[in-house]
């Protein structure tokens, strides 16, 4: 992770001096490091005096977002609508992946907080740093530098969105020092990991671990097993899958078998859609093959949402795969 420099800062704050009002908003289906920097960036703004509202479209499907979702408006005033309003877009830096909010947010002007590989904006009006593992951390650092320390309110929030990215310091590696550091000022500040920790993973309704067995049995895998796919069905979503969403143990599991280096999983959304999830570990980057299909994000994990069905999709996927481990499709 970089530590943010004073121009940035400064880019920032010009941002925030040339500007009344704000929006703020994160990419749709948020997950916790898209609420936490939402959240945070809403309290930076309420310490220097200025109004704010946070907007998602939602759904907010996770069991440990639920209690965040009244934070959030869907649906925004006409009277927001002025050259006076910025827009602070986080975790995200696609106006399309805001979701369906309002297409008057492409007037305003805007400024990018994100960490994701394949952003691209214009520099001046954006801290884009995809060597941070979460956009909790470049929010945080912003905090720090314009108003500095944060309430335990907001430490235990942008904690939760850090152990969100990383799942809870899984993913990060020798390179992860600052990392570690800003987590530290965070429990100094009053966050507490273990609630934290029982937050992000406790709670989930006994059908989504009905939904894992499916799911794990469902698993087929190929080159040598160094990648294993995985489907959810129509019918399996109907049967198990309609709250609580825990994608993230299937992946942990699946990607814990020694010889896995990379795990897909394709849910069927309707007739002519799917969302797919690339995980991988090491040097497999998935977010080019997310590319492929019209999506994006982290080289280790990786989505997107598209048209087609799995028996159409299945082919394609694997055969981008193939380019990776360079060698012919064969399930073995
Ligand atoms: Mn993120």
């Amino acid at each position: 992770m970089h530590i943010i420099t004073k121009d940035e800062v400064k880019r920032f704050k010009d941002f925030l001096d040339t500007h009344e009002t704000f929006i703020i908003a994160g990419h749709k289906e948020p997950d916790g490091d898209c609420v936490a920097c939402t959240l945070a960036v809403s309290e930076l703004i309420k310490k220097i005096g200025k109004k704010s509202v946070t907007v998602n479209a939602g759904p907010f499907k996770r069991t440990e977002l639920k209690k965040y979702e009244r934070k959030f408006v869907q649906r925004l005033k006409n009277s927001l609508f002025k050259s006076s309003t910025g827009l602070i877009i986080v975790d995200c830096s696609e106006l399309q992946r805001l979701g369906d909010i309002d297409e008057r947010l492409s007037k305003l002007d805007s400024f990018i907080i994100d960490h994701h590989k394949t952003a691209t904006a214009d520099i001046t009006k954006a801290i884009i740093d995809p060597t941070a593992p979460a956009a909790a951390c470049i929010v945080q650092q912003l905090f720090e530098n314009v108003v500095g320390k944060p309430d335990i309110n907001t430490a235990e929030i942008l904690f939760f969105g850090l152990a969100t990215d990383t799942g809870f310091f899984r993913f990060l590696d020798k390179t992860g020092k600052e990392t570690f550091e800003a987590a530290s000022r965070l429990v100094g500040y009053g966050a507490n990991p273990r609630t934290t920790y029982d937050d992000i993973t406790g709670g989930k309704p006994y059908s989504t671990r009905k939904l894992l067995g499916v799911l794990l049995s469902k698993a087929e895998s190929y080159f040598d097993g160094k990648l294993v796919v995985t489907v959810e069905n129509i019918e399996d979503t109907r049967r198990y899958g309609q709250e609580g969403r825990d994608s993230d143990s299937l992946y942990q599991l699946l990607l814990s078998c020694a010889s896995v280096q990379a795990v897909v999983f394709l849910r069927e959304e309707s007739e002519q859609t799917c969302t797919l999830g690339f995980r991988s570990r090491n040097e497999i980057d998935v977010s080019a093959v997310a590319a492929v299909f019209g999506g994006g994000g982290h080289k280790n994990a990786s989505g997107a949402l598209t048209e087609g069905t799995p028996e159409t999709l299945l082919p394609k996927i694997i055969n981008e795969f193939g380019k990776i481990f360079n060698t012919t499709s064969e399930k073995v």
